[in-house]
């Protein structure tokens, strides 16, 4: 047998770590959801997107990698919208990411932040990297590619100003639409809620979890943070959840039982789809 080379292997390129600040943001963007956008075309349009959704900036190295995980059922309509905006804003935010689609299977009532909990352990299964993890709504498409999709010091609040509000917060503890927590934040509240069935209150609890633990919530600036909605019908199986009122009273007492360290779900399916993952999951009915 030959003896061990003594010659160095091909030489791994090191690349200088990303800028804090990315060049080549454009800022304020322009917004529609009128034109048709076959998914054919958003694949077209973001070749160096890989498999499942994955991005890695060519040119710098990122000091994290984000998740961002969507909580999805029978909106494939406007995940093509989200796809093609999005796509191109995260990779000038030279940002190195994956995206998980986190699809309820069956028809029973939706459970936004269920899914998101489900999210997050999915994407780390995948990835064990991932330390940012943004949490989108499909529907929401940020105008300013400024508003950076990453994690800092405290939990991050990105859908500030939207369009439906009047490009205001609705009201000062609002969390909804897009947030980003590190791992490690994420962690210290024990997760999302899994017990909101229906809609409404699942993000004035995470907001409460917040609060409870000693952080603060930290937003971008209200000309940066404003985002388009693509308008819809309330959706079917996802009704206004009657309890949310008395549930938000009581976060104190059940983030502690009810969280990441509790979610109880089965994998049907993950599919790695040109331009995200798709993980099809059973999370179950209300009691
Ligand atoms: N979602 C789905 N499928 C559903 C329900 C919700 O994918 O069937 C996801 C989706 O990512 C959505 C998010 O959960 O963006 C939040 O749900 P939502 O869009 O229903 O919440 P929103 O507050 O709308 O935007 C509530 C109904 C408003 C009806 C207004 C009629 N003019
Ligand atoms: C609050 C809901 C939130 C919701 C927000 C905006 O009242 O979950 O309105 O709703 N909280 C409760 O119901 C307790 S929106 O105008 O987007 O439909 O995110």
């Amino acid at each position: 047998p030959e003896a061990p080379s003594a010659r160095p292997g091909p030489t791994v390129p090191v690349l200088p770590p990303c800028p804090d600040l990315p060049p080549g943001l454009v800022g304020r963007l322009l917004i529609e959801f009128t034109s048709p956008m076959p998914l054919e075309r958003v694949q077209r349009e973001n070749p160096g997107v890989l498999l499942g959704g994955r991005y890695t900036p060519p040119d710098c190295t990122p000091a994290q990698t984000v998740a961002v995980i969507i909580p999805f059922r029978h909106r494939e309509h406007h995940l093509r919208y989200w796809l093609h905006y999005l796509h191109p804003i995260l990779r000038r935010q030279r940002l190195r990411y994956g995206i998980y689609v986190i699809n309820q299977h069956g028809e029973d009532t939706f459970n936004r932040a269920k899914l998101l909990n489900v999210g997050f352990l999915e994407a780390l299964k995948e990835d064990a990297s991932y330390d940012c993890f943004i949490f989108s709504d499909v529907d929401l498409v940020p105008m300013d590619d400024r508003n950076l999709y990453r994690c800092g010091d405290q939990p991050r609040h990105f859908a500030i100003a939207m369009d439906k509000f009047g490009f205001r917060l609705p009201y000062a503890g609002y969390f909804g639409g897009v947030s980003g927590l590190s791992k490690a934040q994420f962690l210290r509240i024990n997760g999302f809620p899994n017990e909101y069935w229906g809609w409404g209150g699942e993000d004035d609890d995470i907001f409460n979890r917040i609060s409870l633990t000693g952080m603060k919530i930290s937003r971008p600036d209200i000309r940066i943070g404003r985002y388009r909605m693509i308008k819809h019908d309330r959706d079917k199986h996802n009704e206004p959840n009657p309890q949310r009122f008395t549930k938000i009273q009581n976060t104190k007492l059940t983030m502690k039982r009810d969280g990441i360290g509790s979610v109880r779900y089965q994998v049907l399916e993950v599919s790695r789809q040109p331009l995200f993952t798709n993980i099809t999951v059973d999370i179950g009915r209300p009691p």
